[in-house]
């Protein structure tokens, strides 16, 4: 600090004077200039010459050979030839929203963020969901961790918070992040499995790292298939910092949280999904924000004071550990609103860079080691993937506030700067651009004036030690069937292990040393000898339990958006079809009416009702209930309808509310099935309430055991 310049007097100040600050749709007005829209207008090439026939490459005669010089044929194919960019090294399948975020009051006791200031203030968003392990096409419900990016266009520059659907890492130093990312990768001789973890590299590598244990129980849990996109917490997973105008710095984790509740497939529905429709997550999240239903979060931080860094079991710097909710709880900053789809999936979605390095005055780093080396990895990825270091000139990438700087040409430079001077300091341009001291608000950018006094060294702290006891308190702290959902996916993914020698080191060295009767159980489905309890000492802890980590605890108030399918035949009672949809209209959920094919059903007092689709072209899994009105002749035909019948016992087997109008209760012995808490027989408004209480719940838990049975 004492190195500092004099102060540069206020009128030489860059301004912010070129910003509209009452713009809140700052994002989509600046892409409004790159969006290209043909309606009316002629195809030219891309010099603007006017194409006359687009549907002919130009040949000496008819049947003859093609001539070289038709430059519309080759600049066309040339530009497809190199359609292509490099995909992500890890989250390269995702999917990308427009929104905003609107922060609930000022925080600046907290920070000095300007966007975490202003009540008033829309800060335009750009956030892109991924999974990790799979490639661009591959399937989007099958076991893995969830990227959550959120890029804020805030008016103080581009803010990145890169995060993840669970609160911790798989290691601790990012010098092992490619070892972890080519273990869960496919296998190298013939690139299996696709999309998952369920192979040997992947858990010989996390058997020998027991600083994964924590991680890996959580890709184990019901958190590694969320419902949807719309129903996922996300977690910065690091500890960074907040600065407030007083330059008091503050540590803290970030924290989204859906309004729509946190939620998950079960494990049988995941992998239909990931054949009957590869695309659930991203079309659910694509027709919610078209059909009004905007997905929202809550931005929240737990603070930890600088005097308590040092206050806890665990090191905050340690990416493998979270801070219990029960310990510090989240204090609520704003929400984000996901309200607008984008126009191109390439020019938005895929070239998209994210960088945890993109910060803003307010928000710092901390020292957690696997955070700074991702400060290096994503700017360097995003050099080779989208060309060049001008990346950020790419429209969705552009900062909402003009940039000036002596950064100067490189591949695919756009900008076109109007002055000599690509130096400073200079006179030619009278200075221009010039610094600005950090300041209370509207400052420069300041590093945190933290003290570092230490040797140099390659060592992993001793606080870093610990890697077992907070995944045995994530195990604790599930409900019943949750744990039951761990054990069954390590005893199927280990299953796909085919060395015995690492399927026995997972169980013996890691799970044994969470918690015995896990282990025990994965043991027996695999058929190795009962697990010896675990040998590494664990240190003592204050929390057996954390109820915030348990989905269960974590459902949304109502059925909003929820999804119901209605199956129907010839004969099917209507009334009763525009009972349902009305109740859940009302409710904020969506109905669809399904016949045995597309064409429409006609109702008992022969009016003809269109359907939305053939049972089989929109199948159980990807609904949250179904309904069967009555209707005597509609139930006969479905009882002998083969897809119809599957079609409930698979719902009945993924633990969905079914409810049974009328003549439809006969199906409850034609399938041999009993009612239960979601499987509901009625036809009065009594029956509806139950109906709905039952989808509210998400699935019918009690009923899981029984389910096994049903071979749907
Ligand atoms: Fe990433 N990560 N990562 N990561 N990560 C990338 O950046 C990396 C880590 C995360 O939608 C890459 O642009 C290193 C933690 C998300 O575009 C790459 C380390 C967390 C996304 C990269 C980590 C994440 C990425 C690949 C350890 C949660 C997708 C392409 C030091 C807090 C962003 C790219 C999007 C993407 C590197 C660990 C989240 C290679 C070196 C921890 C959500 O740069």
């Amino acid at each position: 600090m004492s190195t500092k310049k004099p102060a540069t007097p206020k009128s030489e100040l860059a301004g912010t004077d070129t910003l509209d600050r009452s713009n809140t749709n700052a994002k989509l007005d600046s892409l409004e200039t790159f969006r290209s829209d043909a309606t009316g207008q002629a195809l030219r090439t891309n010099q603007g010459v006017k194409v006359a026939d687009n549907q002919n490459t130009l040949k000496a005669g008819a049947r003859g050979p093609s001539l070289l010089e038709d430059f519309i044929m080759r600049e066309k194919i040339t530009h497809f030839d190199h359609e292509r960019i490099p995909e992500r090294i890890v989250h390269a399948r995702g999917t990308g929203a427009h929104g905003y975020f609107q922060s609930y009051e000022n925080h600046s006791a907290l920070t000095k963020a300007g966007f975490l200031r202003d009540p008033a203030k829309k800060t335009p968003v750009f956030v892109r969901f991924s999974t990790v392990q799979g490639p661009r096409g591959s399937g989007d419900t099958v076991r893995d961790v969830r990227g959550f990016a959120v890029k804020f266009f805030t008016d103080e520059g581009v803010y990145d918070l890169v995060g993840n659907n669970m609160p911790v890492f798989f290691i601790q130093d990012a010098i092992k992040f490619p070892d972890f990312v080519h273990a869960v990768k496919p296998e190298p001789h013939n690139e299996m499995p696709t999309g998952g973890s369920a192979h040997d590299t992947f858990w010989d590598f996390v058997s020998l790292q027991p600083e994964s244990a924590h991680m890996v129980i959580w890709a184990m849990s019901d958190r590694a298939i969320p419902k949807s996109l719309r129903s996922m917490q996300g977690f910065g997973v690091h500890t960074f910092r907040m600065i407030n105008a007083e330059g008091k710095s503050r540590f803290v984790k970030f924290h989204w949280r859906p309004t729509a509740g946190t939620c998950s497939l079960v494990w049988d529905e995941a992998q239909k999904l990931a054949g009957k429709d590869t695309d659930y997550h991203r079309r659910d999240l694509w027709e919610a924000i078209e059909m009004g239903d905007y997905p929202e979060w809550e931005l929240g931080v737990q603070v930890i004071e600088e005097e308590n860094e040092h206050a806890f079991e665990f090191d905050i710097l340690d990416p493998t550990k979270l801070i219990p909710e029960e310990l510090v709880p989240i204090t609520p900053l704003g929400k984000m609103t996901l309200n607008r789809n984008p126009d191109n999936f390439f020019a938005e979605t895929e070239q998209v860079a994210f960088c945890p390095g993109h910060i803003v005055p307010g928000i710092d780093f901390s020292n957690d080691p696997l955070l700074q080396g991702r400060l290096f990895s994503y700017t360097d990825t995003q050099i080779s993937r989208l060309g060049g270091p001008n990346f950020h000139e790419i429209p969705i990438n552009r900062s909402v506030i003009p940039i000036h700087n002596g950064q100067r040409d490189a591949q695919h430079r756009s900008t076109i700067d109007k002055g000599r001077a690509s130096y400073e300091p200079n006179s030619v341009d009278s200075g221009w651009p010039k610094e600005t001291p950090p300041a209370a608000v509207d400052g420069g950018f300041e590093s945190y004036y933290e003290r570092i006094d230490a040797n140099k060294i390659r060592q992993r702290s001793e606080s870093f030690g610990d890697h077992f006891s907070q995944a045995r308190l994530f195990f604790n702290s599930m409900s019943d069937h949750e744990k039951e959902h761990i054990i069954a996916a390590y005893s199927f993914e280990l299953g796909k292990v085919e060395r015995e020698f690492i399927r026995a080191r997972q169980v013996n060295e890691i799970l044994a040393n969470i918690d015995l009767e896990l282990a025990r159980r994965v043991a027996q489905n695999l058929g190795l000898p009962a697990p010896k309890a675990g040998t590494v000492q664990l240190p003592k802890t204050s929390l057996d339990r954390s109820p915030a980590l348990s989905q269960a605890n974590l459902l949304p108030a109502d059925i909003k958006t929820r999804k119901v399918a209605i199956l129907a035949a010839d004969g099917v009672d209507g009334a009763a079809i525009d009972a349902m949809k009305k109740a859940l209209k009302a409710e904020g959920a969506h109905a669809k009416l399904l016949g045995p094919t597309s064409a429409p059903v006609k109702t008992a007092d022969g009016k003809s009702l269109p359907v939305d689709a053939s049972m089989e072209g929109l199948p159980s899994v990807a609904f949250d209930a179904v309904f069967v009105p009555g209707g005597a002749t509609s139930i006969k035909a479905l009882s002998g309808n083969g897809v119809a019948l599957h079609y409930l016992l698979e719902a009945y087997k993924h633990l969905k509310a079914i409810a049974l109008h009328g003549e439809a209760k006969q199906l409850l012995d034609v399938l041999k099935l009993e009612v239960d808490a979601g499987l509901i027989v009625g036809a009065d408004t009594k029956s509806f309430k139950a109906f709905f209480a039952a989808i509210g719940q998400h699935r019918v838990w009690e009923r899981e055991p029984k389910a096994k049975a049903v071979p749907a």
